[in-house]
């Protein structure tokens, strides 16, 4: 069993609200099904949480009552995009069902408190491919705040210990440095979790524009110490995808497990 995360920023455009990339989700929704592949697949939110959530202020909890509103608007944004992807992967052929957050996790100060597992494990024991996404949930101390689709990575990783997490981005892989402002940058193929935190270092130092990296490293790290291998690819290229789902190479950065 595979753990697919299709990033926000491969599926949407990140920049506009609410703007899906319905040709390339179609395209991963082919390369997803002539795999043959068991997997639990996790979306991001892209532009279809991320602009509300930050302007509502979601992810501090609550604060007034102007953020009820913004909860609702978010959930129903979100749950949209899972309806998009969703439409895409049945299209295809693919037995997907979705498994919204907001009604099976529960947070305490941003960690994980509960999560229905048994939920996915009947899903799957079924031949059925669970979708789930990056959402807004209710949280023990906060009142609510947001259950990130990388966190979900990480706690069905811990549970279900999958042969590998693919992480489809918007870059080819992990570079040296950040490609988008340094053309020195070098994708990197091959590493191991050690070599991974040093370059997590490095790219603390720029941390304004590669906060989002870093937290994918710190996950990357977390399912790599479970002994489990990590690929990031280039989501906007989807026979790089079949091509790692079905066991061949393709470009991408491959985190073996520790
Ligand atoms: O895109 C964030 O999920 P992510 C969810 O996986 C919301 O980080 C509601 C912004």
């Amino acid at each position: 069993m595979i753990i697919l995360k299709l990033g926000g920023s491969a599926i949407t455009n990140k920049a506009k609200i609410k703007t899906f990339k319905n040709k390339l989700m179609d395209s991963l929704s082919e390369s997803i099904k002539k795999s043959g592949k068991q997997m639990i697949i996790v979306h991001g939110a892209g532009s279809f949480g991320h602009i509300l959530a930050k302007k509502y202020e979601l992810n501090d909890g609550y604060k007034n009552n102007g953020q009820i509103k913004g909860f609702s608007e978010t959930h129903e944004m979100v749950q949209s995009l899972n309806t998009l992807v969703l439409k895409s992967l049945v299209k295809y052929g693919i037995p997907a069902v979705s498994v919204p957050p907001h009604s099976i996790v529960k947070l305490d100060n941003h960690k994980l408190l509960k999560i229905d597992f048994k939920l996915f494990k009947d899903y799957l024991e079924k031949q059925f491919i669970p979708v789930t996404f990056g959402d807004v949930v209710l949280d023990k101390k906060l009142g609510f705040s947001i259950c990130s689709g990388d966190l979900l990575v990480e706690a069905l990783a811990k549970y279900f210990k999958p042969e590998k997490v693919i992480f489809a981005i918007d870059e080819d892989g992990l570079y040296t440095s950040n490609p988008k402002i340094d053309n020195k940058a070098k994708l990197i193929g091959k590493t191991t979790f050690k070599k991974l935190e040093e370059l997590s270092t490095i790219l603390d130092k720029h941390a304004d524009v590669t906060g989002g990296m870093s937290g994918k490293i710190n996950t990357i790290k977390i399912i790599s110490k479970l002994g489990i291998e990590s690929v990031l690819l280039n989501g906007n290229k989807p026979e790089r995808l079949y091509k790692i789902l079905v066991g061949k190479e393709a470009k991408s950065t491959i985190v073996v497990g520790d």
